[in-house]
């Protein structure tokens, strides 16, 4: 509703504007950026491009689980709901035999927001450990595990742990020609612990970290996560639409770049949100 005479100058003005000078500023596409949104690593990890192929044995370090931006791609109407915000195998209880990722695992319940409405596009870093002991004969209690910890820059949506999520979801997110592994030993596995350690996650309450430990025992393959996480900042102003992803405030650099483009919002609405300096990504 438009009640005020002053208001109603505001948006004459707004008006003209968009009328004499529309297209004079094209408005520049917001790319995520990558470097951003991993704010911090510590632990057993390092940061790699994704190589032509993940499968077993093909990209292999006894050293480090590798983190891989895969970047970002569309919610589709298959993709997996997120189950669990953290699991580890329970110490009181025996080896859940085969391939049971959460056999015998304490598990902790999922409270995020869940996936967005398909379409919407969202990000998404996978993780891979292939301490390639695949050869060596098979034990459960011999092994390697590396632990990480992990900060973003905005909140984990969710993760995919097993090998149904993951082959479910690697083509949403891949570029072109990278070969996945084909074993469903990819998952990460809670049904039992080595003797140095076992698969274990935790995404701290605030969804911003993530904790970890990937284990692979003797004749053994590999371990993957990917983590989902919205795909960029969102601006609690929807006017401060000046790039990249606003200035905390909406102003006349933002009015520049609403007159290039006025399908973003109603005039109206921008008009109501001219001239606060409270924005904040969220
Ligand atoms: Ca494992
Ligand atoms: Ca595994
Ligand atoms: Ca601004």
């Amino acid at each position: 509703m438009i009640k005020s005479p002053k208001r109603l100058i505001f948006l004459s003005v707004f008006a003209l504007l968009i009328g004499t000078a529309a297209h004079a500023i094209s408005a520049t596409v917001i790319d995520t950026d990558s470097e951003q949104i991993v704010t911090n690593i510590s632990g057993e990890i390092e940061v790699v491009d994704i190589p032509p192929s993940l499968d077993g044995g093909d990209f292999t370090s006894p050293t480090y689980i590798r983190l891989m931006h895969e970047g970002s791609g569309t919610v589709t109407a298959g993709m997996p709901d997120f189950i669990y915000d953290g699991a580890y195998h329970d110490p009181e209880l025996p080896v859940a035999p085969g391939d049971n990722t959460f056999g015998n695992a304490v598990t902790t319940p999922y409270s995020g927001p869940g996936l967005p409405a398909v379409g919407t596009e969202v990000y998404s870093i996978l993780l891979h450990f292939d301490p390639d002991l695949y050869s060596l004969p098979f034990s459960l209690s011999e092994g390697i595990a590396r632990s990480a910890f992990i900060t973003f820059n905005r909140p984990i949506l969710g993760v995919y742990v097993t090998s149904g999520a993951l082959n479910t979801t690697d083509d949403i997110f891949t570029p072109s020609g990278v070969t996945f592994p084909s074993t469903p030993g990819r998952d990460m596995e809670f049904n039992y612990v080595g003797n140095s350690g076992g698969d274990q996650y935790s995404i701290s309450p605030d969804r911003n970290e993530l904790s970890l430990t990937m284990y692979v025992h003797n004749g053994g393959v590999l371990d993957e996560m990917r983590i989902i996480l919205i795909s960029a900042p969102v601006n609690s102003c929807q006017g401060d639409i000046e790039p990249p992803g606003g200035d905390s405030d909406v102003d006349g650099s933002d009015l520049a770049v609403y007159i290039s483009n006025t399908t973003v919002m109603s005039l109206e609405d921008f008009a109501a949100q001219f001239g606060r300096m409270d924005c904040t990504q969220i």
